[in-house]
This record gives structure tokens, sequence and C-alpha cells, in this order.
């Protein structure tokens, strides 16, 4: 296709309940929305930025500025037919992985569509479902956490997983598995810990979680083996993987058993699947990463999900999980067994409605080739 017209939009989408975690809290989630249209195909991506450089150092203003003077301009005017040719072609730019992302999700999407296929296959999918859980935030105490995590289970989640923090860790951890005893399981530390915790990681043996995600530091690999070394429950890496050589580096020192993938965090879907075919070879099994995505990162998400080697539950639920209203239609809903259902459409599979899409925008700017 040839690259004619690029649209981004800054958006702001209020959350059904506010997301607490080790970083701080958000009630609003902002990201920017890319369209891409030429040859008469439009495709749509999202990146996956914050307001704040809290979980990455990236914010929706960094990923405005890199797209706007780099990315974009990289692409605009030009023939692509494969995604790999548009990476190429912006490599040469360091870092801004969740700005890439974005842009290589609506090529993506496009080339997709250009050939009748979901994304699904074009990325190498194999299943039309695939396991997720959910996510549950710090609470304003152990008896809510345990009352939110029973209404998840309630609803059909078969996972969770609950953010932890210095001093709201291993209380939390004992009242959850006190009160289900036989749920999968798992915490994020989203980094806040460092190796004089180890006393502290070491009792979380007694709770048979299925991993423990992130407890060091995000750009720590080499601490994180000294701490897997003293447990016998798998670590996870996820805010400290930023590309295939960062997974061959922390399974090598063996600082992790499980890696959490995010297109945004790395780079793309190109990057994730090199992450994931890595792991498959090694034994390492992955899971999809979630950053409160609006259903276009979310259809993104589970056709990446759909992968052979994504054999744990995700972090992608319901789209009424985060907000009252979805941009794309249909919506995703959580279905039997604690799975979410592929989309089969072409390209992402889902809608975007244009008038909710205007409803959540900020900011919006639009480039065209000559
Ligand atoms: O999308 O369900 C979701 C959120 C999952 O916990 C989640 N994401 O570190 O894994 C993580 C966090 C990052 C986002 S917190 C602002
Ligand atoms: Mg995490």
């Amino acid at each position: 296709m040839r690259v004619e017209r690029i649209e981004i939009r800054h958006t702001k989408m209020e959350l059904v309940s506010a997301f607490e975690t080790s970083m701080g809290v958000e009630a609003t989630e902002d990201h920017i929305i890319v369209r891409v249209d030429g040859d008469g195909l439009t495709g749509w991506g999202e990146c996956a930025v914050e307001e704040f450089p809290l979980y990455s150092s990236e914010t929706v203003q960094t990923a405005w500025s890199v797209l706007h003077d780099c990315l974009i301009p990289a692409v605009l005017g030009r023939r692509i037919e494969r995604v790999d040719e548009a990476v190429a072609l912006w490599s040469k730019f360091r870092g801004h992985r969740m700005a890439k992302a974005g842009l290589e999700q609506a090529l993506w999407d496009a080339l997709a569509k250009a050939q009748g296929l979901p994304l699904s296959k074009m990325l190498g999918g194999t299943r039309d479902r695939v396991p997720v859980g959910v996510s549950v935030g710090l609470q304003a105490s152990p008896e809510v956490l345990v009352r939110k995590v029973a209404a998840h289970l309630e609803e059909g989640y078969r996972r969770i997983k609950i953010k932890i923090a210095p001093g709201r860790d291993l209380e939390l951890v004992r009242a959850v598995r006190r009160e289900f005893p036989e749920i999968l399981f798992q915490v994020d530390a989203n980094s806040a810990y460092d190796l004089s915790f180890t006393p502290l990681f070491r009792a979380m043996d007694d709770y048979d979680l299925l991993l423990i995600e992130q407890p060091l530091s995000h750009e720590d690999i080499y601490d994180h083996s000294k701490l897997q070394k003293e447990l016998q429950t798998p670590i996870c890496l996820d805010e400290s993987i930023h590309s295939a050589a960062d997974a061959r580096a922390a399974v090598e020192l063996r600082s992790c058993r499980i890696i959490n993938i995010k297109p945004g965090r790395v780079g793309g879907f190109l990057e994730s699947m090199a992450i994931h075919d890595f792991c498959a070879a090694n034994g390492i099994p992955v899971w999809h990463g979630g950053m409160l995505e609006s259903g276009i990162g979310r259809a993104g998400n589970v056709a990446l999900a759909s992968l052979p080697n994504f054999t744990l539950p995700g972090d992608i639920s319901a789209s009424r999980r985060y907000y009252k209203q979805d941009i794309v239609e249909p919506e995703f809903v959580l279905g039997p067994d604690s799975t979410m259902a592929v989309p089969t459409g072409p390209g992402i599979g889902v809608e975007v409605l244009p008038d909710r899409l205007d409803k959540v925008t900020e900011r919006r700017e639009e480039f065209r080739s000559s």
C-alpha cells in the first residue's frame, strides 16, 4: 500500500474504577490512537503511553513528538508491502518503543485488511480463544481486596493478579489465598523492591503463586538472577524486557522463568514475535500483559496472544472492566472458561466508532503525503 495519510489522536478515557499500583493511582487513561490510510484501506493502532513516565519513560508528549518528527516522516508517501519494511525505515531511531508499536499496529491492520486476513493469522496465531485473567489494583484494605477478587471470580475470571507494594504485600497474598485456596493467583510489584526484600519474597513461596512479576528495578536483569536463585516461585519479568536481546540475557542469566510480553513495551508485534519464538525454543512460557488499552489496542493484544507459546492467561479483560463505553464494536467480552474470542474479521477485526473516538479525543493532527 502507499501510505497517503496518517492521523494521530491523544485520547483520554475515564476508567470505571481508579487503578492503584506501586507507581501511583490513575483514574483516566491517556493513549495515542494512530490511523493510517492508503489504497482505500484504513489501519488502526494504539500507543500504550501514559500521561506521566511512571510505568515507562515514554509519555503521550514524547510519543507525539517522535511520531511527528521521526516515525511518520519515515513512512509517509512510501509504498509499504510488509511491516518489516516500515520497521527498517525507522529502526535508526533509538528507543520510543510505544510510539513505534502504535504506528506498527496500524500498518499491520491495513496490510492484513489488504489480504483479507485476520491479524491473528498474519502474526502466526493458532488459537481462536485465548486464556485471560484480571489484574486487580491495590485496595483500601485486605477485606476490600478479597471482596473485589470475589466479584471478578463471580464474573468468570479464573486467574487473579494483584498488585503489591512495600508494606502492602504478604498480608494481601495471605488474605486472598486463605479465602480462595484453589485459584490461579499471581502478584505484580512493578519494580518497587530491592534485594533487601529477599526474605519477603521467600515467604511468598508458601502461597502457591503462579509467578512474581517484576519485583526489582525496571532496568535490572542481574539482581533478578540473584533473587530467582533464592525462590521456588518463578519470577516473571515485565518492565526489564524491551527486546529479544533482553529476553536472551534474562533467560541465560536465569533471572526469570516466565516472560510477560506487551507489544508497546518492546516496540511492536515483530519484536514481540521474536521474544515469543526465543522463549518457545528455550522452554520459557510467555503471557500477554496489558496497558488498559481501548478496544483498538486490545484487538491487537488478543491477536498476538493467540500464538502458541502464550500458555499462561493474559492481562486481557473485557472492555467493561476498564471503560463504560469502548470505542470499538463489538466490545470485548469474557467467554467461557475465562477465555476471550480472537476476532476473525480482516485486520484487527473490530470497527472503530467515529463518534465515540471523537468524544475521547483531546488533540488531533493529520499528515498527508504530497
Ligand atoms: O490492562 O488489565 C490491564 C492492566 C494490567 O496490571 C496491568 N498492567 O505492570 O502489568 C503491569 C500493569 C501496567 C499498567 S499500570 C498503569
Ligand atoms: Mg507488570
